[in-house]
């Protein structure tokens, strides 16, 4: 394994925090209580900076914003081509400003900084490229009704959009979710994760300077309970957009419905299966299911977090796998090369190790890792545990860290029902060199993206989401798009049908 000794002493990143209040109607403000909170350097648990902490009057400051700037204006009465420009012009600023960006997403979040510098942040740009081209370009039909009447339909915002978004992407989710919302010609309100609220206040600053007017996109720190919750229940919010646990989820769903009923895209937890069948390429398919647990530290919603592999590959699959966990780079993620940072926080880092325990004591084999790593801050050792049985909590819950649980399987009925067996669905790869078995393994897997011979690809264009408790709604692409925008039917009589 990687020596501590790099992870002992953190390098001190070259940049400064220049933004730490809330962000209402294109000010930086204090909270309204004068309350703030720290946010922490996951490498060593120190204090990054203190952040305004929002809350309900702040949330009520910034949706009043947002309300103007819909309903009077500029927005969504400017034309489409105007806000495209202006989601261009931010593109661009932000890839400009891709290094200060991007040591700041990896000081908040542990990620290495080269996977935010080279994968993440010109991910974000693409998207806001990719949902600017849209944004001059959404139509409606003409409608070929019954009887004698012309119908069209438009497609209009929703207005208000409150959007919440976790820790583990901070940027890429905001992209995710302001890029179709600003697109479609809604005003936003967005609460970000409290343990990593510094990306968004700074690329937000740019996208003023990009020419957005104030009170378009309004941005508030702080926690779920307060200000999270004043968003969802809030009846000035006309449609709502989370990612986070399904646990948190269901919340959400329940305050929106208690409130004035707001559409809700839900985008949750996952426990994806990764299938390796007995044709595959083993080689690949070890290397694809270790970057599709441990990318990111272990901490993304479709990980693939139950690694089903045909009994006839099985014992080479292990010994490679484990083989490649004990090489993976493990240290901090400013110097060069890392592939692993630390985790988010001490509550995820503790949560990890306990399901590590439970793995060991319910009889799964450990085959490297297991433990803390260094002794300061939350790093994890590669994990990897053979021997996986479904009925373990470790095949069953959502671990979120780097723990590579490895289960058998003998035919592909059996791996289906087994993969299925769960109450989420959000992805699953598959890997075989025959079609009819991926044609097999598609259609009867109930999740919302299936990678065959491939993972985690997340083209702008591409949408995603959940099946089942993995949420409801697809975010990226087209289907994202229609997230943010309602339908009106438009009804004209025809005077002179002949014509
Ligand atoms: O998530 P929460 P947490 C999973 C993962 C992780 C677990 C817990 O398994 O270990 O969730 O993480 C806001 N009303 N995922 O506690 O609570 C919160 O402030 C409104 C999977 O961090 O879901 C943050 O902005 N909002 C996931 C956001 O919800 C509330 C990514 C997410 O926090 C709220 C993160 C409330 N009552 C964790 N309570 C994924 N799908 O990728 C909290 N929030």
């Amino acid at each position: 394994l990687s020596t501590s000794s790099a992870i002992d002493e953190p390098i001190s990143p070259s940049i400064q925090i220049d933004h730490t209040q809330l962000l209402i109607n294109g000010q930086f403000v204090d909270a309204a209580s004068g309350k703030t909170f720290p946010t922490l350097d996951p490498r060593t648990g120190d204090v990054i900076a203190q952040v305004a902490e929002g809350d309900a009057e702040d949330v009520n400051r910034a949706v009043a914003a947002a309300r103007k700037a819909f309903d009077e204006g500029p927005w969504p009465k400017m034309t489409a081509y105007e806000r495209s420009r202006i989601m261009l012009r931010f593109a661009d600023l932000l890839e400009k400003h891709t290094e200060e960006v991007a040591a700041l997403e990896t000081w908040d979040n542990g990620k290495p900084y080269e996977q935010a510098a080279n994968t993440e942040i010109p991910k974000v740009v693409r998207m806001f490229r990719y949902y600017a081209g849209w944004a001059d370009k959404i139509h409606g039909l003409t409608v070929p009704a019954d009887g004698q009447h012309h119908v069209q339909t438009l497609h209009e915002p929703y207005g208000v959009t409150g959007l919440i978004i976790p820790w583990n992407f901070p940027l890429l989710l905001y992209s995710w979710k302001v890029g179709p919302a600003l697109a479609c010609g809604n005003t936003v309100v967005l609460k970000t994760a409290e343990q990593t609220p510094l990306s968004a206040l700074y690329v937000s600053k740019l996208f003023h300077e990009a020419g957005l007017p104030p009170g378009v996109l309004n941005v508030v720190s702080g926690f779920g309970p307060t200000a999270g919750a004043a968003l969802s229940s809030h009846m000035d919010v006309n449609k709502l957009s989370f990612t986070g646990s399904t646990a948190t989820g269901k919340i959400v769903l329940g305050l929106a419905a208690k409130s004035n009923l707001k559409p809700v895209t839900l985008e949750l937890g996952g426990k994806s299966p990764f299938i390796v069948c007995k044709d595959a390429d083993v080689e690949k398919a070890v290397e694809l299911a270790h970057s599709a647990l441990f990318f990111n530290q272990g901490q993304c919603c479709c990980a693939g977090s139950r690694t089903f592999v045909h009994e006839s590959v099985y014992d080479e699959f292990v010994e490679k796998a484990k083989a490649q966990a004990l090489k993976r780079v493990v240290g901090d993620p400013f110097k060069k090369g890392i592939q692993q940072g630390p985790q988010i926080d001490n509550e995820q880092f503790r949560k990890i190790l306990k399901y590590i325990r439970s793995g060991i004591e319910s009889g799964a084999t450990l085959e490297s890792g297991g433990e803390q790593l260094g002794s300061k801050g939350y790093y994890i050792q590669p994990t990897v545990f053979s021997n996986v049985q479904d009925d373990m909590l470790i095949a069953k819950d959502e671990i979120f860290g780097p723990v590579q649980s490895i289960l058998k399987f003998k035919d592909l009925e059996e791996v289906i029902q087994r993969a299925n067996a769960t109450s989420y669905g959000l992805a699953a790869g598959v890997f075989t060199q025959n079609i009819e078995t991926a044609n097999i393994l598609t259609r009867a897997l109930r999740v919302g993206t299936v990678w065959i011979n491939c993972y985690d690809i997340f083209d702008a264009a591409i949408p995603f989401g959940g099946f089942k408790m993995s949420g409801q709604g697809r975010e990226k692409g087209i289907y994202g798009l229609s997230s943010y925008m309602q339908v009106k039917a438009v009804v004209t009589p025809l005077k002179n049908p002949a014509w």
